[in-house]
C-alpha cells in the first residue's frame, strides 16, 4: 500500500470555507491499509451432476490438482456443501458465474454460491 498525502477539512466553523478560520492541510503519516472483505466460494451437492464433472470444475476454475479436487468433491458429496476457495468479492463473483455457466452449458444442475467469511 502506498501512503499518500491527503487534504482534509479540519475544524468546522460557522463562517463557511471562505471564513477566516477555513481549512488547513494535514498529511497522513500512517498508510491507510484497508483489508478487503473475503468470500468463500462453495459447491453444493446434488444427485445428478457426475463426480468427474465436479472434479473437472475444481481443476479448471480453482486450480486444484486431481487429488485435492477429488477430496473436495467427495466432501461435498458426503456433507452437502464444501469450500472451493476464498477470494475477494469480484473474484468470487467471477468464479461463481464461471461454474454456473459451465454447469448449465453441460446441462448439469450443479450449484455454486458465495458467502461472506
Ligand atoms: N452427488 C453427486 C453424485 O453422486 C456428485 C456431486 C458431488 C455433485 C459434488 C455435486 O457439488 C457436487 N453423482
Amino acid at each position: 500500500m502506498i501512503a499518500s498525502p491527503i487534504l482534509m477539512e479540519t475544524e468546522k466553523d460557522d463562517q463557511g470555507d471562505q471564513g477566516s478560520r477555513g481549512t488547513s492541510v494535514i498529511t497522513r503519516t500512517k498508510p491507510k491499509t484497508k483489508k478487503p472483505s473475503l468470500y468463500r466460494v462453495l459447491l453444493l451437492n446434488d444427485d445428478y451432476t457426475p463426480m468427474d464433472f465436479v472434479i473437472h470444475i475444481l481443476e479448471r476454475f480453482f486450480q486444484k490438482d486431481r487429488e485435492a479436487a477429488t477430496r473436495i468433491m467427495l466432501h461435498v458429496h458426503h456433507h452437502g456443501v464444501g469450500e472451493c476457495g476464498i477470494f475477494t468479492y469480484e473474484v468470487a463473483e467471477t468464479k461463481v458465474s464461471q461454474v454456473m455457466d459451465f454447469a448449465r452449458q453441460h446441462q448439469h444442475p450443479l450449484q455454486c454460491v458465495m458467502e461472506k467469511k
